[in-house]
């Protein structure tokens, strides 16, 4: 095997417009406010985005009895139930909502077709957080399903009115073959217009089914929480590429790079630049000589900042 030559950067990779506005969110409070700034659950699932505000001021908690009277409290990325929501404006703390709008958008489509009279389907993987604040927009009547196997032992009230709704971050292709099952026994079932997997996991996607036959192994940088550096991960696995996920340049092994010609090199939507480029220095340390970047879709999408942390708005 010749010796470890090629990086080859994927193209996109790393924060989507919905991490990087919610970190600006925290970070402007900061600016704004003042430390300490509460923020319910990781603002995104990366380590070293969590420990880098903590640093600065931020605190982060999972339970609202956690927070002080009068705190001001930023909700992560990931969206929170109607009963967290509620809990923090009955406290009465400052509220930042930093749920990604995309997120927001499959919370707006639940409560629109709860009132109409429809029972969710709601594919997603139990316990992680933007799955219990999606289901946790109604008290009852969305049903978890993480497999073929759940649409298969699912038992919905009725089925006259029935609606799929989807975690943003899945598989796109487990998400399809889960969607077929869900068509085949519930022929009437109604999809949204469009799907609810968002563009960032759906382009990182992409990007790693055209880059992983192009290398000899791909690693993934993005923590153990994160649903969609997971994904990509395991996408490359799929495609029978070895793959490896860290967290930082200093989980790197260099066993992972023996008899290896190209590596490709990728980020989950919530794996900051800064630390891509840590692991590039890694590998080229290693031994890899050039460094390519992918031909890939150029991506475009931003989102406001919430009123009250515009810059345009008078102090
Ligand atoms: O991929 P998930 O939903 O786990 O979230 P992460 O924070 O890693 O990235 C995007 C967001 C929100
Ligand atoms: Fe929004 Fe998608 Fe980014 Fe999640 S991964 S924050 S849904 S743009």
């Amino acid at each position: 095997m010749p010796p470890l030559q090629e990086v080859v950067l994927a193209e996109p990779r790393g924060f989507c417009a919905g991490v990087d506005r919610a970190i600006e969110i925290v970070e402007r409070a900061l600016r704004k406010f003042g430390a300490p700034i509460y923020v319910r659950h990781e603002i995104v699932h990366n380590t070293y985005v969590v420990s880098d505000l903590k640093a600065r001021g931020a605190v982060f908690i999972e339970d609202l009895a956690e927070v002080p009277p009068g705190a001001t409290l930023v909700f992560s990325a990931h969206g929170v139930s109607r009963a967290v929501q509620q809990e923090a404006q009955a406290r009465g703390f400052q509220i930042f909502d930093a749920t990604c709008p995309l997120v927001s958008k499959v919370h707006v489509e639940v409560a629109k077709l709860a009132q109409e009279g429809y029972e969710f389907l709601m594919i997603g993987h139990k316990g992680h957080p933007e799955v219990e604040g999606t289901m946790g927009q109604l008290d009852h009547g969305i049903h978890l399903i993480e497999d073929v196997d759940d649409v298969a032992r699912v038992q919905p009230a009725q089925t006259a009115k029935l609606a799929v709704v989807t975690q943003t971050t899945l598989s796109v292709d487990d998400a399809a073959h889960i969607l077929a099952a869900v068509r085949a026994r519930f022929p009437q079932v109604r999809e949204p217009k469009q799907q609810d997997i968002c563009y960032a996991t759906q382009n990182r996607q992409d990007a790693v089914k055209l880059l992983s036959p192009q290398v000899d192994v791909l690693i993934v940088v993005g923590s153990p929480t994160s649903s969609n550096s997971n994904r990509l991960r395991e996408l490359a696995t799929k495609l029978g590429t070895p793959a490896y996920m860290v967290d930082s340049a200093a989980e790197l092994q260099s066993g992972w790079f023996e008899g290896v010609a190209r590596v490709g090199l990728t980020a989950g939507a919530s794996a900051p630049e800064v630390l891509v480029q840590q692991v590039l220095e890694r590998i080229k340390a290693l031994g890899a000589t050039a460094v390519r970047r992918m031909e890939g879709v150029q991506e475009t999408v931003k989102f406001p900042l919430p009123k009250g942390l515009r810059l345009d708005e008078a102090a």
